[in-house]
């Protein structure tokens, strides 16, 4: 692992302005009711960057009743699709004039890249816009013949007032993941970011009023979760629950749904995710792909490939070329165009991720790079890899949601089905292999919502991505993803003037 001086990456910070640290309810930024605040923190240094407002039940209240009125009154449901979609295209234009400030916003509030963020990320949610704002006119019902003197056709209406419960180690990406859908649909929505990255959410806000989104239909209730959270997902006048977050949180909400007024609700949880590489496959690539499948965002991502299968006749050379390739990993300041990883969300996953680390140095696992947290100030940590790890350790079990990778040993094709499977996650799988025959056997047997094949992270907004098992339910993205915003009425009538 390379490092970087505290002198260069002091240099290279940017910080933006904060301007928006109230709640976004009905088009106007407004304080909570009880008055209270929270801080959001640099992970880099672990210091204040403001004060946000904290949304209680009755903020939420307030938010729901002007997402009600904006869905029974207001005119987002009632435009055409291609208006809706015109909104939207401008509120993509509005991001674009926007991303440095946008990308820097989440460096400072989540330590994400700033690289990434200014040329992936941030464009990424303009482009779900253009996504989502294309499929604005296109959503159709179907006609149908029925087996007596009767004809049907269905309509696909809007599901009405959504709440969109989002995390942290993403906020822009499932922001829009989660937003562009539903404005598509027509529905009205209040969004709950993460209480550690409020920020970005706001922003968001702001230059939707701006894009002409009609008040009341984006509202922007920031808080802790299972204080402004939990009011979500027990409203009786929410509609839907879009949920992304740990599996045990799922649970709540589920449970608040079912306990309240039954509301569906979609649900992308935790995962740990196999990545399985077989002799016959390129081992440099594959060691390339391993490393980026658990560092990538600090290994800060539900599909990290946490589990890493390798198959005996080449594990050794890839043991080797992975702990050769981990020392290039420069962990350092995310605005910093060389750094690879920047720390932590915050202190309570930094910590978390330093206790898995315990756990498996207990357990027996053999250090091969990393495990401990890197010198410098803020939340950073080593890139992590076990070796000798056993299926049953917690560290191959739980989700750690950070930069620890487990590397195991294989032998057969069935032995590696069934071990990568020995999980209650289910969310996303890598096979590298350039043999067709095991290609097709292990996607198809492999219980995941997403197989990669010699490739990861291959992310596409036209590609619905969603989990099996207890990573949850539901699609997000693609055009699976309009499904969760919309419902289907039946409207039947005789085809003559039948006594029906
Ligand atoms: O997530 P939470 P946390 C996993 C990852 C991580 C762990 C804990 O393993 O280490 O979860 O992270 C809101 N009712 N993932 O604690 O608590 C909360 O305010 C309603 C996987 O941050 O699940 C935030 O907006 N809402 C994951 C959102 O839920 C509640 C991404 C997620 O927070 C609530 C993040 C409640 N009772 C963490 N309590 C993924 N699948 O990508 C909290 N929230």
């Amino acid at each position: 692992m390379a490092v970087q001086s505290n002198g260069i990456a002091n240099s290279l910070i940017k910080i933006p302005e904060i301007k928006f640290t109230k709640l976004f309810i009905n088009g106007e930024f407004v304080d909570s009711i009880s008055g209270r605040t929270f801080e959001t923190r640099d992970p880099r240094t672990g210091e204040v960057i403001a004060r946000i407002a904290e949304g209680d039940k009755k903020d939420v209240d307030l938010a729901v009743e002007a997402a009600r009125y904006a869905f029974d009154h207001g005119p987002w449901p009632r435009l055409p699709g291609c208006e809706r979609g015109r909104i939207m295209l401008k509120f993509a234009e509005l991001i674009e004039e926007n991303i440095e400030e946008l990308a820097a916003l989440e460096s400072i509030d989540a330590g994400k890249l700033f690289g990434f963020g200014k040329t992936v990320e941030i464009p990424g949610a303009a482009e779900t816009l253009r996504y989502y704002a294309g499929a604005a006119d296109k959503i159709h019902g179907l006609t149908l013949k029925m087996s007596r003197e009767l004809q049907a056709y269905t309509l696909r209406e809007p599901i009405g007032v959504v709440g969109l419960i989002i995390p942290w180690n993403f906020p822009s990406v499932m922001f829009f993941m989660k937003v562009c859908p539903a404005l598509a649909a027509g529905c009205t929505m209040i969004v709950k970011p993460a209480e550690q990255t409020p920020l970005s959410s706001l922003y968001y806000a702001h230059l939707a009023k701006l894009a002409g989104v009609p008040d009341g239909v984006i509202n922007v209730v920031t808080g802790y979760g299972p204080i402004a959270g939990a009011a979500i997902s027990s409203h009786m006048d929410i509609d839907k629950i879009s949920f992304t977050g740990s599996t045990d949180v799922g649970r709540l909400v589920m449970q608040a749904a079912a306990m309240s007024n039954l509301k569906p609700v979609s649900l992308e949880l935790g995962g740990k995710s196999p990545l399985i590489v077989f002799d016959d496959a390129d081992v440099d690539k594959a060691a390339d792909l391993a490393l980026l499948g658990i560092l990538f965002n600090k290994g800060e991502i539900c599909v990290a490939g946490s589990r890493v299968f390798v198959q005996e006749g080449i594990y050794d050379e890839f043991e080797k070329k992975l702990a050769e390739k981990a020392k290039t990993w420069v962990v350092g300041d995310p605005f910093d165009p060389t750094v690879n990883q920047g720390p932590q969300v915050d202190k309570n996953q930094y910590d978390k991720i330093l206790s898995y680390i315990e756990h498996g140095k207990r357990e027996g696992a053999t250090l091969l790079t990393g495990g401990k947290p890197y010198d410098r100030n803020g939340y950073y940590i080593e890139p992590t890899i076990f070796t000798d790890v056993k299926d049953d350790m917690i560290i191959a079990k739980e989700e750690i949601f950070g930069p620890v990778m487990s590397l195991m040993k294989f032998k057969t094709v069935e032995e590696v089905i069934k071990r990568a499977n020995a999980t209650k996650y289910g969310l996303a799988a890598g096979i590298m292999t350039n043999d067709l025959n095991i290609a097709n056997t292990v996607s198809r047997s492999i219980r995941a919502g997403v197989i990669w094949i010699n490739c990861y992270f291959a992310f596409d907004r036209d590609c619905p991505y969603g989990g099996y098992k207890m990573s949850g339910f539901g699609r997000d993205y693609g055009i699976e993803a309009l499904d969760k915003y919309l419902q289907v009425k039946a409207v039947v009538t005789p085809i003559h003037n039948s006594p029906w």
